[in-house]
C-alpha cells in the first residue's frame, strides 16, 4: 500500500522528527476557488500552519502516486490546470492507475491522510446532503467518509447550497460527531450560524484533542466534523448568500447539471453573482480554519 504514497520533503522530514502533521486537500484548488486565488490561497495556508508549529501536507495524485505533501511548482501546477480530475473515494485508484493528475476532495483527502498516519485536515467547507436529495440521491461520498476514516475535519460548516437539516441527521445516523467551535451552532460556511446546533461545543484545542483521544481510544473508527464558523466581520450578509444561492441552484436546475459537477457548478455562480465576495469570505474562512486545525495537531500530540 504505502508504494502509493510519496511524501514531499518537507513532509518526510516532519514524520521523522516526530512533528505535528495537518493535511490539506485540492479540489479546493482545482475546482473550488479560481486562479490565481487558489494557488496563492494554499500558499499563505500553508504558511499559517507553519507560523503555528505544525507542517502541512497538501495532496494531491500525481503521476500515478498520492503526494502527501506539494512543492510550490505542484500547487502551480493544480491550481492552472483545467483538466484535473476531481477524485472522491470512487475515483482514486483511476487516477493512481493511469497517472493522470488528480485533486482530492474532502472524501479522498481523509483515505489518504489514514494512510499516511495524519489526523487533522483542514479545508473550507464538507460535502453533503444536496437539497431535492430526495429525488436526486446527491449526497457527497464525504458524509460516507467521515463514517470510515479516522480523521478530525476542520470545516467552516457546510455550505448553504446543501440541506444543513439533512446533512447533519445523516451524519447522527452514521455516527459522526459535529463538534462545534465558539458557538453552540454548526456554521453555514458564508455565514457563521446555519441555525441548526451542533453536538458537542468545545471551545479549546486541549478539549477537542481529548474528545479524539476517547474516541479513537475507544476503538470507535471514523471521522468528527469540527465546526469553526467563519469571523462575523469576514461573513456574507445572510438575506444576499440566500438570495444568490437559491438563484444558482435554479440554474443548475435548468441546465441540467449533475453529478460530481454540481458542487463545482454552484460555487463558481455562487463567486460570479457575488462578484468576487464570497471569494474573499471563502479564503478568510479556510485561514481560519488553519489556525484553528494546527492548534489541534500540536495539542494531539502534547497532552497536557
Ligand atoms: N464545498 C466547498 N468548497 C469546495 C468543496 C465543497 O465549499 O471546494 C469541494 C470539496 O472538495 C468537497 C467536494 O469534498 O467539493 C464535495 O463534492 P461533492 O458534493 O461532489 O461530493
Ligand atoms: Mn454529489
Amino acid at each position: 500500500m504505502h508504494d502509493y504514497l510519496a511524501y514531499s520533503p518537507e513532509v518526510a522530514a516532519a514524520r521523522a522528527a516526530g512533528q505535528p502533521i495537518v493535511a490539506l486537500e485540492s479540489t479546493i484548488i482545482s475546482h473550488g476557488m479560481p486562479y490565481p486565488q487558489n494557488v496563492q490561497t494554499a500558499r499563505e495556508v500553508e504558511d499559517i500552519i507553519r507560523a503555528a508549529g505544525a507542517v502541512p501536507a497538501t495532496i494531491a495524485v500525481l503521476g500515478g502516486k498520492i503526494r502527501i505533501g506539494l512543492s510550490s511548482e505542484e500547487l502551480e501546477l493544480l491550481g492552472r490546470s483545467s483538466d484535473a480530475l476531481k477524485l472522491s473515494r470512487r475515483d482514486l485508484p483511476y487516477a493512481i492507475a493511469s497517472g493522470k493528475v488528480g485533486a482530492t476532495t474532502v472524501a479522498a483527502t481523509m483515505i489518504c491522510a489514514q494512510l499516511a498516519g495524519i489526523q487533522v485536515f483542514v479545508t473550507g467547507g464538507i460535502g453533503g446532503v444536496h437539497r431535492g436529495a430526495e429525488t436526486s440521491f446527491d449526497i457527497s461520498a464525504d458524509l460516507q467518509e467521515l463514517a470510515r476514516s479516522s480523521v478530525a475535519v476542520v470545516c467552516a460548516g457546510a455550505k448553504s447550497i446543501l440541506d444543513i437539516g439533512l446533512t447533519l441527521e445523516y451524519l447522527e445516523t452514521q455516527g459522526v460527531p459535529v463538534v462545534t467551535v465558539g458557538q453552540d451552532n454548526f456554521a453555514a460556511f458564508y455565514t457563521p450560524d446555519s441555525g441548526f446546533k451542533g453536538d458537542f461545543r468545545l471551545d479549546t484545542a486541549a478539549e477537542q484533542a481529548a474528545f479524539l483521544r476517547a474516541k479513537w481510544g475507544l476503538g470507535l473508527a471514523g471521522g468528527v466534523v469540527v465546526s469553526n464558523p467563519v469571523p462575523a466581520d469576514e461573513a456574507m450578509p445572510k438575506a444576499e448568500i440566500d438570495g444568490i444561492t437559491a438563484r444558482a441552484l435554479e440554474e443548475a436546475a435548468a441546465q441540467g447539471v449533475t453529478g460530481k459537477a454540481v458542487t463545482p457548478f454552484l460555487l463558481a455562480r455562487i463567486k460570479s453573482l457575488t462578484e468576487g465576495r464570497s471569494l474573499a469570505t471563502n479564503i478568510a474562512l479556510v485561514k481560519n480554519n488553519a489556525r484553528v486545525g494546527a492548534q489541534l495537531a500540536l495539542a494531539l500530540q502534547n497532552p497536557r
